[in-house]
């Protein structure tokens, strides 16, 4: 390996350094900016709307970490524009089953106006999320339903 070095060219060595040095400063700055608790947008741009992969946006979205907060963002209904709630669940078999039977109000359907409802990920633990409106319509046909399990921060 050490002989293969020697003979590597210097434009190589340095590009390698260069890498190097850019893979280094990312890790530092990622380092720095897990240290405080991260404000999420559900669904990014597109907010908490009905259509959306959630499920799949979380775990895009993934790590999540104790104390970030999910914003859930959503227009209040009006003649036009489909109501949407934030509900919790118990467990995973009633979020693929969209069974709200047991689900508690986490956010009315007036809450998500403007800069939305903060839901704080205080604990350790599996979280379930869905829209609990038209009986568990949006959760499925909606696609609006996802769980998250925070994790802990490692100290900078
Ligand atoms: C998402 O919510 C923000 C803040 O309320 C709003 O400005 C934006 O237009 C919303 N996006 C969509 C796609 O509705
Ligand atoms: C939503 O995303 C998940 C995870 O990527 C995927 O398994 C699932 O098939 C998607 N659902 C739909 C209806 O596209
Ligand atoms: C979360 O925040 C609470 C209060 O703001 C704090 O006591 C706790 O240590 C934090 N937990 C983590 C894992 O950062
Ligand atoms: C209903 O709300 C949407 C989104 O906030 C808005 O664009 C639309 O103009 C409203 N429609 C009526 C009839 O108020
Ligand atoms: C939603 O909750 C807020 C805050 O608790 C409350 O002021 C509002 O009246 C509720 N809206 C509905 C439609 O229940
Ligand atoms: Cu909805």
């Amino acid at each position: 390996m050490k002989m293969a070095r020697k003979t590597e060219n210097t434009t190589a060595s340095s590009s390698a350094l260069l890498v190097g040095a850019f893979v280094f400063l990312l890790c530092s700055f990622l380092l720095a900016t897990s240290t405080t608790a991260a404000k999420i947008n559900v669904g990014g741009s597109l907010n908490w709307t009905f259509g959306f992969n959630y499920t799949d946006w979380a775990l895009k979205s993934a790590p999540f970490f104790v104390n970030d907060s999910l914003m859930f963002k959503y227009d209040p209904p009006n003649s036009t524009t489909h109501a949407h709630s934030v509900y919790l669940l118990k467990d995973s078999r009633s979020l693929l089953a969209c069974d709200l039977r047991k689900a508690t109000l986490a956010g009315n359907v007036t809450q998500g106006t403007g800069e939305g409802f903060e839901f704080t990920l205080r604990k350790r633990k599996n979280y379930f999320f869905v829209c609990g409106e038209l009986a568990g319509f949006h959760c499925s046909a909606g696609l609006m339903r996802f769980s998250v399990r925070p994790i802990k921060r490692r100290r900078g």
